[in-house]
């Protein structure tokens, strides 16, 4: 058995060191090193560049170091029924998790209008109302988006959550894909997305639907975009928060990466940026998901966590 790493945009280094010692006495390769292609069975990527899977005929998975494997099941060269295995991780989720209370909790709490109260050096005093007067709703109920919920709950938010297929989840109301979309959006204050990018997601963060979200005394709906730049139009984002139909954007992701510096985002007042590190791989915990994985299925186990590549995720 070999493992092929083609890793981009992270410590490979690490991940081959930590695999290397996992896995002996199976091989394992990194794309400069001198390899067989015919004797590769696994490939572990992340941002493959368009060589990454020639020449290999013998794949029995290729294994995604991300979450998210839009950008793969875009790639020109992918190879066809080639199972593919994605990042499913609790880290990931706690770090996803993080992300989104604090910026939750962030927004609820005025901190934007503070800021900007603090720099005209005002002292005027604003309450927000109790937790349970915010209504926080989550896009995506996967593995991400249900441990946001989990970790949201003993805030006591009011809790709404959106996904394709129907949920039963204690003490979130929930709503069930497009005709039920506006619904769901029309109780919303604080609008989190945890959506895998798809051709039915795309662009999903625009105008058109900001002008949706709930419309409350002393509060201006706001966005928390962790999943992809592809699900929002950035220029809707600009003029939404110039016109005061959002009140804050916290995005971690962007329509290009690594956002330009002529981006006008940069400058907005309301807009706070993170360069895509709501949840980063874990190289500790990753190469022990990807190794116990290889071994299972050495023996004979099925590969667990599978992308349905008709439904993009
Ligand atoms: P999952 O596949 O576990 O969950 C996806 C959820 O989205 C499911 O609940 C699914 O519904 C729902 N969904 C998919 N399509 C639609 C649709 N058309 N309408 C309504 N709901 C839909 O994904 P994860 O939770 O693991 O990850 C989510 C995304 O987070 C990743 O795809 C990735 O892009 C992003 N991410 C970003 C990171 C960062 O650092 N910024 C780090 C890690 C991930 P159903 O349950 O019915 O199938
Ligand atoms: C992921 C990511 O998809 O880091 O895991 O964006």
């Amino acid at each position: 058995m070999a493992l092929l790493l083609h890793l981009n945009d992270v410590d490979e280094d690490l991940w081959a060191k930590r695999l290397k010692q996992k896995l002996s006495p199976y091989k394992i390769y990194r794309c400069g090193d001198k390899y067989n292609t015919s004797e590769i069975n696994y490939i572990l990527v992340w941002k493959p560049k368009e060589n990454a899977f020639d020449g290999l005929n013998n794949l029995k998975a290729i294994m995604s170091l991300g979450a998210g494997v839009d950008a793969l099941l875009a790639h020109k060269n992918l190879p066809n029924n080639v199972p593919i295995v994605r990042f499913v991780d609790d880290d990931l989720a706690n770090c996803m998790s993080e992300y989104v209370i604090s910026h939750v909790l962030m927004h609820h709490r005025l901190f934007s209008h503070y800021q900007n109260e603090q720099r005209a050096k005002l002292w005027q005093q604003y309450f927000p109302p109790p937790a349970n007067q915010r209504n926080v709703g989550i896009m995506g109920l996967g593995e991400l988006g249900l441990d946001a919920i989990k970790k949201l709950k003993p805030f006591n938010f009011n809790l709404f959550g959106w996904a394709r297929s129907q949920k039963n989840i204690a003490g979130v109301k929930t709503y069930i894909g497009a005709d039920e979309f506006n619904q769901f959006l029309s109780n919303i204050d604080i609008l989190v997305n945890l959506l895998p990018l798809t051709k039915q997601t795309q662009g999903i963060l625009n105008y058109h639907n900001f002008k949706k979200l709930r419309r409350v005394e002393n509060f201006i709906p706001t966005i928390i975009n962790a999943a992809r730049g592809g699900h929002q139009n950035e220029a809707d984002i600009i003029k939404a928060l110039k016109d005061k139909t959002l009140g804050a954007a916290s995005l971690d992701v962007f329509e290009v990466e690594p956002l330009p510096k002529t981006s006008r985002l940069w400058e907005m007042d309301n807009c706070y940026i993170t360069p895509h590190i709501a949840a980063i791989s874990n190289a500790q915990t990753g190469v022990n998901y990807f190794s116990k994985i290889l071994i299972e299925h050495e023996s004979g186990k099925p590969l667990p966590n599978l992308v349905d590549i008709k439904k993009g995720y």
